[in-house]
């Protein structure tokens, strides 16, 4: 019989390449989905069909229990968040509950369903549990590289929102024995990279302007320090977490940190160009609170799990930038003018 597993944000970045390696090692993926398919799907890849959507809503308990129901999975994946930092500080309440309060919802849908309770044995007939915990819970850093142990200061209401989950998580572990783990995930990017993140517009406006079809890029805070590695290792190291023998949780990023101003300047340089004559500084795009620099201690995956990372940096941007002079070459009318839509 095939494992089974269900994945909640399935229709993001990492819910993709996600189903991708667990279908093929064979697993039936189960995927929640809010009423309807994400609209917008950068790179137009449609999700596999072999993949069953179930609706449901990580605001929504009953919904999150029927999916589980349904699924009935060995494995489950909660990759579902409000993901875009800065909508945290407009929509405070909603990402408290979608990305904090969502994790308790599909954490009790799994042991409801499961018939855990405190007085059963502990682990018993019930799914293993992967969190998608978030560097953004490091925030203002006293130390550099952050690892497991670092404490948490996070700098805006996703990030609080996060901490919340992971705490959530390592209480049901301790209360109910459950194999539940969170993997704390430095910035990891793709092609598949949602528009709004930086990395990707960043790829997407030296592609554009490039190609002659945008003449600037307007971005925030340049001096910004990220640990910035590729959303396919990563996913991998989600899959290894859940195959440990103990539950426990890991950091995963490249122990590398580079600048948004670096960032630029590779990509600009990647289509020969010089960033200077094309990038604005715009206040409007600044936090209220920003996280100024991160930088990941990995060593406990690297060790325990036998993960690293496969891409650089370098090679993350050129992958990124040459998937978007592909994606405004093959189509400049329809995807390639909702892409460009947000660059204004
Ligand atoms: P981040 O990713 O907030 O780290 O969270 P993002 O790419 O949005 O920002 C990274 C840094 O770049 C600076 N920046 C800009 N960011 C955006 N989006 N747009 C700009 O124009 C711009 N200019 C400068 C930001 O200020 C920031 O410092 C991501 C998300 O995927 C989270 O969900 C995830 O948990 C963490 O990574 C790990």
């Amino acid at each position: 019989m095939a494992r089974r597993v269900l994945i909640t944000g399935i229709t993001g970045q990492d819910g993709v390449y996600l189903a991708e390696q667990l279908l093929s090692e064979g697993y039936q993926v189960f995927g929640v989905v809010r009423g309807q398919r994400s609209v917008c799907d950068p790179n137009r890849r449609p999700l596999r069909p072999e993949i069953k959507l179930l609706s449901g809503d990580l605001l929504d308990q009953s919904s999150l229990i029927a999916a589980v129901e349904t699924a009935q999975p060995d494995e489950v994946y909660n990759l579902g968040a409000l993901s875009f930092v800065p909508v945290s500080w407009r929509q405070s309440n909603t990402a408290a509950q979608i990305t904090g309060v969502g994790v308790l919802r599909i954490l009790e849908a799994v042991r409801v369903v499961a018939g855990v309770t405190a007085s059963v044995t502990p682990g018993a007939n019930c799914p293993r549990f992967y969190q998608a915990s978030s560097s953004e819970m490091f925030g203002k850093v006293r130390r550099t590289p952050q690892n497991e142990q670092t404490v948490f200061h996070p700098r805006s209401p996703y990030g609080v929102a996060k901490v919340f989950g992971h705490y959530m998580v390592q209480n049901y572990r301790e209360s109910y024995g459950m194999f539940a783990v969170s993997g704390i995930l430095f910035n990891h990017e793709s092609p598949l990279r949602g528009p709004q993140f930086v990395t990707r517009r960043v790829s997407l406006a030296a592609a554009a302007i490039k190609l002659g079809l945008h003449d600037e890029l307007r971005l925030g805070n340049l001096d910004a320090q990220r640990d910035w590695g590729f959303a396919g290792d990563y996913v991998r190291g989600m899959v290894q977490m859940l195959a440990q023998d103990r539950p426990e949780d890991f950091v995963l990023g490249t122990g590398v940190t580079n600048s948004v101003r670096e960032l630029v300047d590779l990509a600009f340089r990647h289509v020969g160009l010089d960033w200077r004559d094309y990038v604005r500084a715009d206040p409007g795009l600044l936090r209220p609170a920003e996280v100024d620099s991160l930088c990941a201690d990995s060593s406990r995956a690297r060790q325990k799990l036998g993960w690293k990372p496969e891409v650089s940096f370098e090679e993350l941007v050129a992958m990124m930038v040459d998937a978007d002079l592909r994606l405004l070459s093959d189509d400049r009318e329809m995807a390639a003018e909702a892409m460009l839509a947000t660059l204004r």
